[in-house]
């Protein structure tokens, strides 16, 4: 039986599409809590976290602007870290509701400060492997893998008092199709394991987690999930900010929980993405809860 604490971060400046700041309060909204309750004697919400809620403008010749609203999303990030850090310490279970994937900078900075060798299990239809450099957008949600392997500007890859939160050989993405050439070459240069959206549809969802955990389980002491709604079908989670065609199902993705689940080795989990101001009777909201529920139980 997990401890678990949950706590919303509500973001939604790493991206353009005011919305995904709402989705913890109406996942709460959904039955998220009672349902967990159901499953686990000792679930603690922990309620959400306070960030800035403005958009930051700065001079266009100031070469920070290149990453849009770094100093809210930096400082919101530090804030999720330090709570990510005390939920762990406490011996806890830390779910992490988003928000945009930017705030992936904070729950690995709180998380991986606690393990030797965290791995990190990746969902999603981007490599979000940008840095600067790289990032086509300037949002911060396209970087938080390449900010936690420590490259990118120095207030995100240093959140929490330190850098390289994670090795790049103890990384897996699952489900990406829309990767940009920096971030392809990012991948191939630091090696990361991935298996593509293809990949999981030749293969199946089931070997896919089979490898992965054989991949990582020897290598790490603890495994984090990240987890981008925008993995699944658009037909299945419609509202995130970034849709991508070609996706994997809800049912396939719930399979891949349970199997998770079964295995029992993720130590801390955030579901990322949703924007209930663009989703379409909830369905994206009631996948979210459907995967964290097949998670979670035991
Ligand atoms: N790779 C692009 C697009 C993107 C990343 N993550 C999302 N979209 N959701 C970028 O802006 O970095
Ligand atoms: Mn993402
Ligand atoms: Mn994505």
């Amino acid at each position: 039986m997990k401890k678990i604490t949950v706590v919303g971060a509500p973001m939604w400046l790493g991206q353009s599409v005011f919305g995904t700041q709402l989705a913890p309060a109406v996942i709460r909204s959904a039955g998220l809590i009672q349902s967990l309750q159901l499953r686990h004697t000792d679930v603690i919400d922990s309620g959400d976290l306070e960030f800035k809620s403005e958009e930051n403008y700065c001079s266009v010749d100031d070469i920070r602007c290149k990453i849009k609203n770094l100093n809210p999303v930096w400082e919101g990030v530090e804030l999720l870290a330090s709570r990510v850090s005390e939920i762990v310490a406490e011996g806890r279970f830390p779910l992490i509701l988003g928000g945009d994937h930017s705030i992936a900078i904070g729950s690995l900075a709180g998380v991986a400060k606690h393990y030797r060798n965290l791995g990190v299990i990746w969902y999603d239809a981007h490599a979000d492997s940008n840095t600067m450099a790289t990032s086509p957008s300037g949002n911060v949600q396209g970087m938080p893998l390449a900010a936690s392997l420590g490259a990118g500007q120095s207030e995100l890859v240093k959140v929490g008092g330190y850098r390289n939160k994670i090795k790049a050989e103890h990384v897996v993405l699952i489900g990406v199709r829309d990767i940009d050439a920096g971030e392809q070459e990012f991948i191939e240069r630091n090696q990361i394991k991935q298996f593509t959206s293809e990949d999981v549809f030749r293969i199946g969802i089931h070997n896919v987690i089979e490898e992965a955990v054989s991949y990582l389980a020897t290598q790490c002491d603890g495994i984090h999930l990240s987890f981008d709604l925008d993995v699944l079908d658009p037909s299945d989670a419609p509202g995130v900010g970034t849709p991508v065609a070609g996706g994997i199902s809800l049912k396939e993705n719930i399979e891949a929980m349970n199997l998770l689940a079964k295995h029992n080795i993720i130590t801390s989990a955030e579901f990322v993405e949703v924007n209930p101001l663009v989703d379409r009777d909830g369905k994206t909201v009631k996948a979210a809860i459907a995967l964290i529920e097949a998670l979670l139980t035991n």
